[in-house]
């Protein structure tokens, strides 16, 4: 029984295919779209590029596994083929980056960056008045992997730290919110708000012209989740005016972020290429051989995605 690994660069299909025999030789892996006997393959790994129609062609597939922490690209109609299980990955790594990259522009905004940098381009020597750490409030939409880390690194500096998840969740040091009065009352208070949501149904359009509204005037925007999170219009909107100061984009809708797009050009925009925190093969490589393994022996996985909830 074969491993189809399906991504977007042959580099990085190279790098997969290394990592994964590196844990387990035995494995027979096929590089899509090479994919050979269709019969034959057991488990697909696949990044979003790859669609879930042709996945219809394997009749013996029994486990579906992302090459990253979201799903929102397996979900899409037609979906995983019925019956088959879809699992994510959780991977320390990928968790640190996503730290670094939340932590990073958290401290831009907070230390006035964007404003010392239009100085320096204007060659003006001027001290701007120190901000308070404990004044300056954080909102996370999404208290899972992602969200709980940066939470706590957040917090850790001394900022206030609020987060908001579907389900109530008591994090030490968090201020939890849940549900959608627990969204508006956290946004009243948030000075800077960080995405870390799944896309799902429910989440998607999240942050748009009521959300926004309700950020106290000069909030920050930091989005690490998904492109389809935001209402760009909405946003640009609240920028132009003044209410919403900057915003850190890592994801967008379409990606890449079109050529004419205005998020490029925006003086308060810090625009990333969905670069925030990159899957490293060689350290998500174990858990998805051990997903491959419990799916053969038919034991429960591992990250298994909840597609009642749809992450
Ligand atoms: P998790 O599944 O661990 O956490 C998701 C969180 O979102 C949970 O707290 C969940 O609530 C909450 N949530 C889901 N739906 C809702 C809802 N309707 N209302 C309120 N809260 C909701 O995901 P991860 O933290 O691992 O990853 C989050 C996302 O980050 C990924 O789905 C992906 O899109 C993005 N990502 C982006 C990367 C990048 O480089 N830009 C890299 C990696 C991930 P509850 O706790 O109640 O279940
Ligand atoms: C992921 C991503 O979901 O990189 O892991 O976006």
């Amino acid at each position: 029984m074969a491993v189809l690994l399906s991504t977007k660069s042959d580099t990085m299909m190279a790098a997969w295919r290394d990592a994964l025999r590196a844990v387990d030789p035995s494995l027979d892996i096929r590089l899509f779209p090479d994919a050979g006997e269709p019969a034959d393959i057991e488990a697909a790994v696949c990044w979003t590029q790859h669609d879930m129609a042709e996945l219809r062609r394997y009749a013996n597939l029994r486990l579906l596994v992302s090459m990253g922490a979201g799903v929102d690209h397996l979900m899409r109609p037609p979906g995983p083929p019925p019956g088959v299980p879809v699992a994510r990955l959780v991977d320390a790594r990928l968790t640190q980056g996503m730290t670094e990259w939340v932590l990073l522009n958290v401290l831009r905004f907070h230390r006035q960056d964007l404003e010392y940098r239009a100085l320096q381009a204007a060659r003006v020597w001027r001290e701007l008045p120190a901000p308070e750490t404990s004044a300056r409030r954080v909102g996370i939409l999404g208290l899972g992997e992602l969200g709980t880390a940066a939470a706590r690194a957040i917090g850790a500096l001394g900022f206030p730290v609020m987060g908001w998840a579907r389900r109530p969740k008591a994090v030490e040091g968090v201020e939890a919110f849940h549900g959608a009065d627990g969204l508006d009352a956290m946004l009243a208070r948030t000075d800077i708000l960080i995405c870390l949501l799944p896309l799902t149904p429910d989440t998607r359009g999240v942050i748009c012209a009521r959300t926004l509204a309700l950020l106290p005037r000069g909030a920050f925007v930091v989005n690490a989740a998904r492109g389809g999170h935001v209402v760009a219009e909405d946003l640009l909107a609240a920028l132009d005016s003044g209410h919403v100061a900057a915003a850190a984009l890592d994801v967008f809708e379409p990606e890449p972020l079109p050529g004419d797009h205005p998020f490029w050009s925006h003086p308060r925009v810090l625009v990333w290429p969905h670069a925030a925190s990159i899957t490293i093969p060689s350290s998500a490589a174990p858990q998805v051989v051990e997903n491959i393994r419990r799916a053969r022996e038919g034991r429960p996985l591992v990250n298994l995605v909840d597609f009642q909830a749809g992450y």
